[in-house]
């Protein structure tokens, strides 16, 4: 998988829960035409009570589940320490919007050889996030992809304010690729589908979204979870609309015939 060349769609659940789940999970993405598979083994919970994640035993699942499916899988990395027996079990390690500016981690992921996906921080602006990547691009790991995931402000009616805006911005101040996590942003799995058309008409170069069997038992962020026939419904939404944006682009930026005439806006007086 290619992250930069097309459209990547990563899916998968928030945690790794079981054997099960997550091969269960793994077989619905791939049916439905995902490219990668995510899932979470370390999970940095806002509350301690919260469930931790099955840690390497997770990962040992989540790696059972690519696999057997074929998809490239990545997960959450907490701190320096997991990086080497990580960097074994996954394809591409996350780094998480509350550890985007832990340095020590950054460095760390730097001296590997895997790509890393570094989200933004809920409270960081784009150059943060730009100097986040340069920690890691700086120690020799020029496998970067960055993901947008929603920033906290005043508005309270979506768990986060998916800044889409941050893309286009991105796309002009980094070769780097951009992707959209609209889950964590919306927090409701309705949201999901509108924020990752958006994603993929304003140019970012895939989105990561969560899926789960069951979502109102997941053990982690069931309200955004999709279904596997909800996420089906997403990927058929997302071809449709990628053809209408291909179409449009040959529109506007196909070579031009002689004798064509160029429409100019004209001032006109008031
Ligand atoms: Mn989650």
């Amino acid at each position: 998988v290619s992250i930069g060349a097309g459209f990547v769609v990563i899916a998968g659940p928030c945690a790794v829960e079981s054997r099960e789940q997550v091969r269960r999970t793994a077989a619905a993405v791939k049916h439905a035409g995902a490219h990668m598979l995510r899932g979470g083994a370390y999970k940095p919970r806002s509350s301690p009570y919260s469930f931790q994640g099955l840690g390497r035993e997770g990962l040992v699942y989540l790696r059972e589940a690519g696999r057997e499916t074929g998809l490239p899988t990545v997960s959450e990395v907490m701190e320096p320490t997991q990086v080497a027996h990580m960097a074994d079990e996954v394809d591409m390690l996350q780094v998480g919007a509350r550890n985007m500016q832990n340095f020590p981690l950054l460095s760390a992921l730097g001296e590997i050889d895997k790509p890393v996906l570094l989200k933004r921080g809920m409270m960081a602006s784009i150059e943060e996030l730009l100097l986040a990547a340069e920690y890691i691009v700086s120690k020799g790991n020029k496998q970067v992809v960055l993901c947008e995931r929603g920033i906290r402000t005043f508005e309270t009616a979506t768990r986060s304010t998916l800044d889409l805006s941050a893309v286009v911005v991105l796309k002009e101040r980094t070769h780097l690729p951009v992707i959209v996590d609209p889950s964590h942003a919306a927090g409701e799995a309705r949201w999901i589908a509108p924020l990752a058309k958006a994603a993929l008409a304003c140019g970012a170069d895939g989105i990561m979204v969560e899926v789960h069997p069951d979502p109102q038992n997941a053990l982690c962020d069931a309200k955004q979870a999709l279904t596997p026939a909800g996420f089906e419904e997403l990927m058929e939404q997302l071809d449709r609309l990628a053809g209408a944006c291909a179409a449009r682009e040959t529109v506007t930026s196909g070579p031009s015939d002689a004798g064509h005439a160029d429409v100019l806006w004209q001032p006109v007086g008031w």
